[in-house]
Formats: structure tokens, sequence, C-alpha cells
């Protein structure tokens, strides 16, 4: 395999917006610092209907940015650039899994997003209220998130994978007065009938008054009078015209729910003006978007690379995007390609996992297509591994693209660590140089900062932008999570390692977070829907490596007294799993188990499960468990 440095091709750093690694290091001194000037001077770009008083008031852990100025995040994606005279430049290029097409322009973007607001408007929603949104991969769910946005109504979007628990656990937590949903979307030529899970929440104590429907996939469905109207009969009838409002810089934008250590997931809390600067200047420099770029983020508008890196990061840039409904594998893995061949795509961001189903695929599906419009490609949402970069690189960049593999979390709603691409050359596998403005360190125990070569705790020791304000409702939960390990930094939960030319490498979570094909899951969520059946008395669950998701779910249960182990129960206590967070979340291996590893404190020993599910065995030192043999006894289950 070839581990070589990649360089950009001169073509390429000619005409990128940071074009040597100089003018990085002068931009980068500057950010850090005088970061006021640096972000003052980004942020003048945008629209603001006050002026800010100060750049940054920093009271660690809390952070505002642009304080008292006023801004509407939707006319910053949307209006700014009907003025500069771009009405008529495409916004989205929609292709739905059936082959069905729509080109939506930013004139008519305001239309649309105009006319949800004002529904919005009229079902008694106003600035602060909360709004959920569980759709699929259409244009709706971005006209959705941008109405919300524009009245200063707070979406918290679901991703529609998500089972109806986890959407009632999302409505108790935020409160949401309405949510808009659809009947169903297309995912690998099945319906997924998202209104049915949304009534199924609903059965559950809640505060929603009304439910907007769009009709995509016309399956029928059932509509509560009173409380459910479909979108086509409300949004033709209103007004195209809904004025953009300021609000204060710090007005909530989202709350967004991600998994962390508990079995709850936690709501994640991003405000206006630093989300938007952070993901206007990210898109801007590390995609190096022009005017004339096509770009396509394959992601949900369900997690956040979706809300920063579909909707508000590239519509903020002004840019042109394809946005697509479907599976990467219907009819076949061939489809991607021929979106990028059809659409010319220049810009393509991924997830490692999808490379690597790619590669598994074979490279004949790729050959059918003429993808030679690409010029940069992305990665995101875990490390990548260097077979699947080098295939990346090779076969789809064909060694004309650089690769930008970005570092980042829902937490800080914005790219931190990622090459830029004109100017670095990059490696398989590491994420290289921290963003402008992002102090980033890697630190030990003690808090020193490790030395080459050494895995220590990643670290933010500066405020930034786009950073979580907060849990929902929690704010002792964000100290303990985030700000307690070194005062004053944030704390990011991945271990990572600097190598000798500076560039730093993620080696993964620290804590207990999965990551399953791209998507982050808590051990203890799963572990908490497990108990939810009659039959288990206790569960762990650990990741275990896996050639295309990354990571794969075991689990460990112990059984109540009066159960059995049989293969039904295993696939009973994985439907309950799927039912009650999703299938995403879906264990692939579940082993009975008379008892598992814990301290004398009772804690459940998970880094002796996955040592165990990784290699076999158990290494090291068990005496501090309560029973050391039931270690032999699991491995013994698991070698069966
Ligand atoms: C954007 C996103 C965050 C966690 C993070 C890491 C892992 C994400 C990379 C990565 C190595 C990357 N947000 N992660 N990107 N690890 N290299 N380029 O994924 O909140 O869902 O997950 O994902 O562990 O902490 S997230």
């Amino acid at each position: 395999m070839d581990y070589s440095l990649k360089s950009p091709s001169i073509h390429f750093k000619k005409n990128a917006r940071i074009s040597s690694i100089e003018e990085y290091q002068e931009l980068y001194q500057e950010s850090i610092t005088n970061p006021d000037t640096f972000w003052a001077r980004e942020a003048s770009e945008l629209a603001w209907q006050k002026p800010w008083d100060e750049v940054l008031q920093w009271e660690a852990p809390d952070a505002k940015w642009f304080t008292n100025a006023k801004v509407n995040v939707s006319e910053n994606c949307i209006d700014r650039h009907i003025i500069a005279g771009k009405g008529d430049k495409t916004a989205i290029l929609w292709e739905g899994e059936l082959g069905e097409k729509r080109e939506i322009s930013y004139k008519q973007l305001q239309v649309e997003v105009s006319r949800v607001a004002n529904v919005l408007k009229a079902k008694g929603i106003i600035a602060g209220d909360k709004v959920l949104i569980y759709m699929p991969m259409i244009p709706e769910a971005a006209f959705a998130m941008l109405a919300c946005a524009r009245i200063g109504a707070v979406h918290t979007v679901v991703f529609g994978g998500f089972a109806a628990d986890a959407i009632s656990d999302r409505l108790a937590d935020s409160q949401a007065k309405l949510i808009m949903t659809s009947d169903g979307g297309y995912r690998r030529g099945k319906v997924i009938e998202l209104k049915a899970v949304v009534d199924k929440a609903l059965e559950q104590p809640n505060c929603v008054e009304s439910v907007i429907v769009f009709e995509r996939t016309k399956q029928g469905v059932d509509m509560l009078v009173g409380r459910d109207d479909w979108y086509h009969d409300l949004v033709p009838s209103v007004s195209d015209d809904c004025p953009t409002q300021g609000f204060d810089s710090e007005h909530p934008l989202f709350i967004l729910y991600t998994s962390g250590s508990t079995g709850k997931p936690k709501g994640i809390l991003h405000t206006s003006g630093g989300y938007l600067v952070g993901t206007y200047v990210t898109s801007k420099y590390i995609f190096d978007l022009k005017d004339d770029d096509i770009y396509w983020c394959t992601a949900d508008v369900g997690w956040i690379t979706g809300h920063s890196y579909i909707v508000y990061g590239p519509l903020a840039n002004g840019a042109t995007q394809v946005m697509y409904e479907g599976a990467p594998n219907y009819p076949d893995f061939g489809r991607f390609w021929e979106i990028i061949e059809r659409y010319k795509v220049s810009i393509f961001y991924t997830a490692p996992t999808a490379i690597r189903a790619f590669i598994k695929a074979g490279d004949d599906l790729v050959d059918k297509s003429d993808i030679s419009s690409l010029r940069l490609l992305g990665t995101v949402g875990e490390p990548i591994n260097p077979e699947a970069w080098d295939w990346y690189y090779h076969k789809i960049g064909q060694g004309n693209c650089p690769i930008v593999d970005t570092w980042w979390q829902t937490e800080t709603g914005a790219i931190m660590i990622a090459p830029l691409p004109g100017c670095m050359d990059t490696k398989p596998g590491s994420a290289t140089l921290p963003f402008f403005g992002i102090d980033a360190d890697i630190l030990d125990e003690q808090g020193n900062t490790c030395s080459t070569g050494e895995v220590g705790k990643l670290v933010i020791k500066q405020p930034w932008p786009s950073m979580l304000r907060g849990i929902y409702k929690n704010p002792q939960r964000f100290k303990e999570q985030y700000w307690s390990d070194y005062p004053n930094y944030y704390t990011v939960g991945d271990g990572a390692m600097r190598d000798e030319d500076g560039c730093i490498w993620i080696t993964g979570r620290l804590d207990d977070v999965l990551n399953i094909s791209g998507h982050r899951l808590g051990t203890a969520e799963v572990e908490s829907a497990l108990v939810e059946h009659d039959a288990v008395s206790e569960a762990a669950v650990v990741g275990k490596p896996h050639d295309i998701k990354g990571e794969s779910i075991v689990a460990f249960v112990i059984l109540k007294d009066g159960f059995e182990d049989s293969d039904e129960l295993i696939i009973k206590l994985k439907a309950q799993v799927v039912k009650s967070i999703g299938a995403l979340a879906r264990p692939d291996e579940i082993y009975i188990v008379p008892g598992l590893p814990k301290t004398r404190s009772g804690k459940i020993m998970r880094r002796l499960l996955k040592e165990l599910v990784k290699t076999g065995a158990v290494t090291g030192n068990v005496t501090t468990l309560e029973d050391s043999s039931i270690i032999d006894t699991i491995i013994d289950i698991v070698a069966l």
C-alpha cells in the first residue's frame, strides 16, 4: 500500500483559497493569539441586523459570541444570496431514491421556507418554542429547519432511523409543541413509515399540539382531527413572504440529541451567531467552496453532519448542493457514482464506513460512471483506516483529489481538525492540523502535553464560535462531562496522538460511546433497552472491531430466574433493542452469561469484555474483580 504523503496538485493549489502552509500558519497564529480580529473579519462577511459589542465573552465554561448582535440564520442561508443577485442559482439538486429529480433555486428556497415559517406562526409557534422534525432526506426537511431558524423557533431533528421511544424521550426533554414529519420515506425500495412511528411516540404524555405531515410515500396514514394536518393543505395557502427578524446572537438555534455515557441521550444546545460563523467559515476553507462547485454531503440531516454540512454551512456560502434521499446501495452500490456523474459533483463528503462498503462491492461499479468532475474528497464520523483512505484516494479521487479527513463532534458544531486542502500534505488516517481558532492539545493525566507518539486525551484550550452552549436543561452534566478533567479546557472524549510532523491522529473514544457505521451510540443506551425486556436482569454492551461498520455491538446478558437461553430469546432481545432505539442499535451478537466482570464496588468492567470480544482472551490483572472466575466462564461461552 501507498503510505506516502500526498500533496495537492499544482492546479488545485493555484486555485485554492489557502494555498501555502505559510498562509495557514500566519492565519492560524492570528486566530489563536488574536481571535477577536480573526473571527470579526470572517463574521463581517455575513449579514447582521445589528453589529456585536464584543466578539467573545468568556467565563469558562460559558461562552457568548458576538454579544448583543442581532442575526437571522435563515436570512444568511437564503436572502443574503438573493440580494447579492444569486437568486436564480440552484441551491438544492435533489434526487429521490426512485429517481425523481427536483431543482430548487435560492429564490424558490426563500418561497418554500417562508411559507413553512408562516404555517408555523399560524400554528402558534413563537420564538423559543421547540419543533421536532422527523423526516426523510427530502428538501422539506431543510425547509423545516430553515423555517424554524427564520422565526426563532428551536428545532430538534430526530434521525428517521430512530424508534418511537427515542422520539418520546426527546419530546419529553425538549417539550416540543409541534412535529414536522412525513407519511414515510424510501429506503432500499421500501417505505419507512415515519408518521406511524410519530403516532406511537405520541401515545406517551407530551406537549405536542400540532403535527404537520408531508406526503411522500402515499401508503395511507391515520390523521388525528384537530392535531394533524397535511403539509399540502397548509403550505400553499399562506403568504410566501416572511420577513427575517433579527434574533440575539445567543438565541438558541437547535437542540440535537447525542449519545453519552448514560442511558439517555443529551440535548446538545447550539445558538445562532457563533454556529453560523463556524459552519460558514469551515465550509468555505476546508471544502474550498467556490461559486461553481457542486457539493455533495451524503449524511442525513438527522445527524450533526447534516445540520452543519448540508443545511447551514453550504447554504450560508450560497453553494449548489446535491441532496439524495436514499441508500448508497439502491439499486446497487453504483448509485453514488451515477449521481456524481449526473450532477458533475466536484466536492464529495462521506463516511469511512460507506467507503469500506464500496470497496467490498467491487471496483466495477465505480468504473461504470464518469466521476472525473470530482476535485475534492472528504470523510467524517470515525477514524479512516489507511486501506480505505488509499482506495478513496486512488479509485475515487483518481490520484487527483485531496482528501480532507475532518474530525469534529455534535458538541463542536463545526469541523475542528482537518487539512486545508490547498496547502497541506495529507497522510492516510490522520486528520492533520487544527482549523483556525482551534487550540487543540493532547494531555496526559497530569495535564502535561504528551510527547510525540504518546496517546493522551484530546482537549480544546480556548472557546470557538460553534461550540455547544450547554446540555439542554442540565448545566451540571455539561460541566462534569466536558469541563472537569482539566480546569477551563474542553475535554473531547477521544484519545489522540501527535506524530513527528505535528499531525494529529485520533485513536477513538475514551468513554462508553460506540461508533457503529459512524453513528454514535452509548453502551448504556443499548443496555437499558435490553433490560426493558422481561427476561433480562442485567446487560453489558461493548463494541467489537468490524470490517465495514467500524464497530459492531456485542451484548452480554444475565437472565432473570425462570428464563432460559434459546435462539428464540436472542431474536427477541435484538428486536427489543430495535423497538426501543432503532435498527441502527441492533446487537450483532448476544451472549447469555451467568455473571458479569465487576469491580468490588459493582462497576462493570467493559474494558475486559471489549478485549475479550476483540482477541478472545483477557490479559493483565483481573484481581480487582469481585469474582475473577467469571472471565473464564465468559471466554468459554463466547468461544462456543
Ligand atoms: C461529526 C460526528 C463524534 C465522534 C468523535 C470521534 C468520532 C468523528 C472523526 C472521528 C476520527 C474523524 N459527530 N469521529 N469524526 N474519529 N476521525 N475524522 O461524527 O457527535 O456523531 O461523533 O465521532 O470519536 O468524538 S458525532
